[in-house]
């Protein structure tokens, strides 16, 4: 009886933090993507594609999140960007405090893409919103195809799908267009983009995707007020 009332105020206290975030990025003109999936799906992988793309001096970092070890942040500070690992000790999602309290010492204005990746987990970090402007979730081909439609508010809240580990179809039963198709049906506006971080195919898609997005929002904020 007691636990719905909590989790609203833990959730509403929540919000509060991340509409604050969101309102700082906006701000400085920060890009911050959410990045979820389940463990294994390849969102450190997804990243260290991405890392290794860009320039040197492109102003980018990257917040990432698990439940115990620091191995991600050690795979991700290869790349010479500034990382740090979120150990949430348990916890199943990040949530806004934490981005806040890990961003404490690295000012917004030396930044324009903020890359966080959450917790493996399909269900809990739906729930909570980190200030972001977009969240992705990452799905391979060898989870299944109804996945969409068994957790359907990430697929719900996601404005993309990176369907990863397209090398391995060949070798496994996943029907690729069905997996779009269910995630069609929980998202209607979902885009899609089919990656191999092995193989780097479908990669360009991607970067292309985050350029554009990157781009409308500087433009957004830009833009003159009133
Ligand atoms: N075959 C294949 N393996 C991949 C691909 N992307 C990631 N992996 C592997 O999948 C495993 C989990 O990847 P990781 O990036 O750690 O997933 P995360 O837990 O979502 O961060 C690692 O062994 C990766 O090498 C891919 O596109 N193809
Ligand atoms: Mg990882």
């Amino acid at each position: 009886m007691e636990r719905v009332p909590l989790e609203k105020k833990v959730l509403s206290e929540n919000d509060r933090i991340a509409a604050d975030l969101r309102a700082r990025f906006q701000e400085h003109g920060v890009f911050c993507l959410n990045l979820i999936s389940s463990p294994g799906s390849g969102k450190t992988s997804l990243l260290e594609c991405t890392l290794g793309a860009f320039p040197r001096h492109d102003r980018v970092a990257v917040l990432t999140g698990d439940i115990q070890t620091e191995n991600d942040a050690i795979r991700l500070k290869r790349f010479h960007f500034p990382v740090k690992q979120i150990t949430t000790g348990g916890t199943c999602h990040l949530d806004a405090r934490m981005i806040e309290r890990h961003l404490a010492d690295w000012p917004l204005e030396d930044l324009d893409l903020l890359l966080i990746e959450n917790v493996g987990n399909l269900v809990c970090p739906s729930s909570y919103d980190l200030g972001e402007a977009a969240k992705i979730v990452v799905l391979s081909v060898t989870e299944g195809e109804d996945k969409p439609l068994k957790y359907p508010s990430i697929f719900f809240k996601s404005d993309l799908l990176v369907l990863n580990k397209i090398d391995l179809l060949p070798y496994v039963p996943f029907d690729i267009n069905a997996a779009a198709d269910n995630a069609r049906r929980i998202h209607p506006g979902i885009e899609i983009v089919k990656v191999s971080c092995l193989t780097g195919a479908g990669l360009h898609e991607w970067m292309m995707w985050l350029e554009q997005r990157r781009r409308a929002q500087k433009q957004l904020v830009q833009q003159p007020v009133g």
